[in-house]
């Protein structure tokens, strides 16, 4: 099968450094030979790093709230591109971050691929502690990690290009079609926002949680997985920047992989929020978190205990 790869070492979403070099350290702990080697995928893209430092304006001063507005919006727009011109090729898209601002590239992206390749809108399961559903204005941290959501849904508007104004009609989805897994911290004005929406933690046991999710998606619709490492347990993905306690074990972070895998109709995969550079043991913590990492997206890829 098709593969294309995009690698985006990109922090500007948030504060905290370190969450820029998970593609490499993914890479390097072996990722992308795995993807050929063991799943038989042929990939496409370049797998060169991006930073996308030279993107950045020299002046980015906070608009509406948000911090380093044109850096991100040019570098979303960037991607949004890359993962279109792979995903209009009917490749699936897998896209190494970064922190998770980036998903507004990777989603408008797959979103206007999929609607001139197929006429279908997609559907997207976001697996995170986070609701990531801020808007400039209800955001208290400015951080723009936290409002992917609102703009794909078209929750945030905004007509400067330089400031996300580049998102169109084509590149979003209706609220209806997103589906949460792994929320633990949802903050005030998020609540106001999603009160009234269906959403389901894992109380219910995570195979009823999948078949949920997919029951509500709906069989033969085009899905976007975007996976925030944060939504595993910090025992088992202890380096990223927010970790909340109570979160999903690897086990159930893998089981949700594998079927959302076993759909047929995963068209691209994210996974966000790796920061090798943060955790309480530094050296055990980031190779843990790196390897749950790799564990996520090979799931995710078809890798199956038999
Ligand atoms: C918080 C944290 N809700 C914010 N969001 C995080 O800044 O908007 N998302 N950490 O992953
Ligand atoms: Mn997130
Ligand atoms: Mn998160
Ligand atoms: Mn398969």
């Amino acid at each position: 099968d098709n593969l294309g790869v995009v690698a985006v070492g990109f922090s500007g979403g948030q504060a905290k450094q370190g969450v820029d070099a998970a593609p490499s350290a993914l890479i390097e702990s072996g990722l992308l030979r795995q993807l050929r080697e063991e799943l038989n995928y042929k990939l496409h893209g370049d797998d060169t790093v991006h930073s996308y430092a030279d993107l950045a304006p020299a002046d980015d001063a906070p608009y509406r709230n948000m911090k380093n507005p044109k850096h991100v919006s040019a570098v979303t727009q960037r991607l949004c591109e890359q993962v279109y011109a792979q995903a209009r090729e009917g490749r699936m898209v897998l896209t190494l971050g970064g922190d998770h601002s980036i998903a507004i590239g990777t989603v408008a992206g797959t979103a206007k691929a999929i609607r001139e390749r197929l006429g279908r809108e997609i559907a997207v399961i976001w697996v995170d502690a986070h609701a990531d559903i801020n808007t400039p204005e209800s955001s208290d941290s400015g951080n723009i990690h936290g409002m992917p959501v609102s703009f794909v849904t078209g929750l945030t508007k905004e007509d400067n290009p330089d400031y996300f104004g580049w998102l169109k009609e084509d590149h979003m989805l209706s609220l209806k079609k997103l589906v949460y897994i792994g929320l633990r911290d949802v903050d005030p004005g998020e609540k106001k926002i999603l009160r009234g929406e269906r959403h389901q933690g894992v109380q219910h046991g995570i195979g009823r949680v999948m078949e949920m999710a997919l029951a509500h998606i709906g069989s033969d619709t085009p899905i976007h997985l975007s996976f925030d490492v944060d939504a595993l347990d910090p025992m088992w993905a202890p380096s990223t920047g927010t970790p909340v306690r109570g979160g999903l074990t690897l086990r159930e972070g893998d089981y949700i992989c594998e079927c959302v895998h076993q759909t047929g109709s995963l068209v691209a995969v994210d996974l966000v929020e790796v920061n090798p550079s943060l955790a309480p043991e530094i050296d055990t913590g980031a190779h843990e978190t790196v390897r749950a990492g790799c564990s996520l997206v090979r799931c995710a890829l078809g890798e199956s205990l038999l």
